[in-house]
């Protein structure tokens, strides 16, 4: 009797071991198959993160925050003649815009600071000018004071006294008064070249920027130039841009990474496995 109670008491041991073996063994898989999960959505949420990053705003001004008849001052800074202010008269977002009016031989410029030391820098902003007139209304883009009464203009784009818009020695389409238009400017410094979209319509590509020193640009320009025009300026935006390239080796660094971190889990969650292996005793005489 004891003999028999001796063994049912041993089998039952080896049944306990043995369900228990199963479970930590069932439990450290089941945390393998957790940690590795986690890291692949880890991967996921960089590279979603990495590639919705493409483009980043530096600055955006809708001139919503300011009063009819205010200056935007001091987020705009006015340069030569000095005659502007908000209006609510027309607008692209409601209800406000920024109207400025320049006069011969002084254009106003309303500028806004900005840092940045990407490659690829770009604007986009409405225009709309109240007549056509020589020489100039209006004129947008990127700036750097090069004395009290000049500045050096970088991927400029222009509303000539003609109804052309132009950028460069480039053509890029006929403008009327009284009418918004969306210019877009993507400006490559290292290349020295930029694009730019008319209402979203790429019109002039790989302009080339006469200046030797694109990595001086200091501000963003809204200008009313000589013909002395009302001209109208809302939505303005500011952005840098990641290349594509960029992006894709950031990737691969990243994923690199964390294959390396899911290699090292791997390993060392098989060897707690076999770790977790529970000997088994000796057969009772
Ligand atoms: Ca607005």
């Amino acid at each position: 009797m004891i003999d028999g109670a001796e063994t049912r008491s041993t089998t039952g041991q080896r049944s306990r071991r043995a369900k228990n073996f199963i479970l930590r063994l069932r439990h450290t898989r089941l945390m393998k198959e957790v940690a590795i999960i986690l890291l692949v959505m880890v991967i996921v949420f960089i590279g979603v993160i990495q590639f919705t990053s493409l483009e980043t705003t530096l600055f955006y001004d809708g001139f919503e925050y300011y009063l009819p008849g205010s200056s935007p001052t001091p987020t705009w800074e006015f340069w030569f003649n000095t005659n502007g202010e908000i209006t609510d008269t027309t607008f692209v977002s409601p209800s406000n815009c920024l109207l400025l009016l320049g006069s011969f031989p002084w254009s106003t410029e309303a500028t806004r600071k900005f840092t940045s030391d990407s490659v690829l820098i770009g604007y986009e902003v409405y225009v709309r000018v109240e007549k056509v007139a020589q020489p100039y209304t209006a004129a947008v883009g990127f700036m750097k004071r090069v004395s009290q009464v000049t500045s050096r203009g970088y991927a400029f784009v222009w509303f000539r006294g003609d109804g052309e818009i132009i950028s460069g020695e480039n053509l890029l389409q006929t403008y009327v008064a009284n009418r918004w238009y969306k210019i877009r400017v993507l400006f490559n410094r290292d290349e020295r070249t930029y694009h730019v979209w008319v209402d979203d319509i790429l019109v002039g590509p790989s302009i080339r920027d006469p200046n030797i020193d694109p990595y001086a640009i200091e501000d963003f320009t809204l200008s009313s130039e000589w013909a002395g025009v009302n001209c109208y300026f809302d939505d303005v935006r500011i952005f840098s841009q990641v290349s594509f390239e960029t992006l894709l080796l950031k990737w691969a660094a990243y994923t690199g990474i964390a294959l390396a971190i899911i290699g090292i889990l791997d390993m060392a969650l098989t060897r707690s496995d076999t770790g977790s292996v529970v000997p088994e005793p000796p057969p009772t005489i």
